[in-house]
């Protein structure tokens, strides 16, 4: 019994030794130390024994008995120590790594040029004003002192909607609205998204932006028109020669168109059809008869607006030759801005 115990000892030592992880090392505590295990089975032979030799080969299971749970004990204790030093190991953060590389997004060059012009009228003291796209036909005409019978309807094809409205032909419609609910004096930009029943080539889409400036107050003359105009075209151009030309429109009178000169500095081109020159946005004073329409006093106040294509500007500012590239979303052309 006496060399039972010891090479249970033996055997029990070399398992403890060896066993690499927790979860094994108390299945051997089990297997040897157990109340079913390889001790106690040792153990329950004892009756066999001489009266004299039972406290002898109890001592020495005890013996063996302390020796394994101090054995399993120490095992632990490594085991243990091991697997947090593994952890702290994993879980170390290296505070001088460098960040992963997150791909930030940017302005659409619509945005930015939209922005740009914004900032300018706000720096001159003008407001922003919005309002919808769809539109009646008295916001989107009527009131702009073209009724239906006049010839400047055909001049821009109108998209209507089946129960008579029209998505917006320009943001007219938010100044009469804005004119509508406030008294002069009056100095409003409105950005905004307009539609027309256009073909679509490089150079119109049915969809497009406009920004649109109007200014009413008493004693506004077509010097504060030129003079607000030149400032916004020196701010965005720079050097660039513009001029103003005599045009039309029904809401204005007098009415002037202006012209950028194009990238081929004049030279002509095929972009500028070989004028030289690129027109960029109409204006004109606010015709007497559009201030009747909103319950303005037209023997007390005047007024000038104009409206400017973002996209043309956009085209003019990057030198981009087809206004599909701004709509397309592609990245490739996205990433040069
Ligand atoms: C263009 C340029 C223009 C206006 C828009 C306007 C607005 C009101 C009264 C008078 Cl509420 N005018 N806007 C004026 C001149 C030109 O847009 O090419 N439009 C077809």
């Amino acid at each position: 019994m006496k060399q039972q115990l010891e090479a249970l000892q033996q055997e029990a030592l070399v398992a403890i030794t060896q066993a690499e992880d927790l979860s094994l090392l108390d299945r051997i505590r089990v297997e040897y130390l157990g109340k079913r295990g390889k001790l106690s089975a040792i153990l329950g032979s004892m009756g066999k024994l001489s009266p004299a030799e039972r406290p002898v080969v109890g001592a020495l299971a005890n013996d063996v008995k302390v020796i394994l749970e101090s054995k399993l004990e120490k095992q632990r204790t490594y085991l243990e120590d091991q697997e947090i030093a593994k952890r702290l190991e994993e879980e170390t953060l290296d505070v001088t790594a460098p960040g992963p590389f997150i791909p930030a997004g940017h302005a659409h060059p619509m945005t930015t040029t939209t922005d740009r012009i914004l900032d300018i009228f706000v720096g001159l003291g003008f407001t922003v004003a919005t309002g919808p796209q769809i539109e009646t036909e008295y916001y989107n005409f009527e009131a702009l002192n073209t009724p239906a019978d006049h010839p400047a309807r055909d001049m821009q094809d109108t998209l209507y909607l089946n129960d008579g409205s029209v998505l917006r032909t320009q943001t007219s419609s938010v100044q009469i609205r804005y004119m509508e609910a406030n008294e002069p004096p009056i100095r409003i930009c409105v950005p905004g998204r307009v539609y027309r029943r256009d073909q679509p080539t490089n150079r119109h889409s049915p969809i497009f932006h406009q920004i649109e400036v109007l200014a009413v107050d008493e004693g506004i003359t077509f010097a504060d028109l030129k003079g607000t105009l030149t400032v916004l075209l020196e701010e965005l151009f720079g050097e660039r020669p513009v001029r103003f030309r005599p045009s039309f429109f029904p809401f204005t009178e007098p009415s002037a168109e202006v012209d950028v000169q194009c990238f081929c500095e004049g030279k002509g081109c095929r972009v500028c059809s070989y004028t030289g020159w690129l027109e960029i946005l109409g204006s004109g004073m606010v015709d007497p008869n559009v201030f009747e329409f909103v319950g303005y006093n037209p023997e007390k106040v005047q007024g000038f607006a104009a409206g400017l294509g973002i996209e043309r500007v956009t085209m003019l500012l990057y030198g981009i030759d087809d206004i599909r590239l701004l709509y397309s979303n592609d990245r490739r052309f996205l990433r040069q801005f």
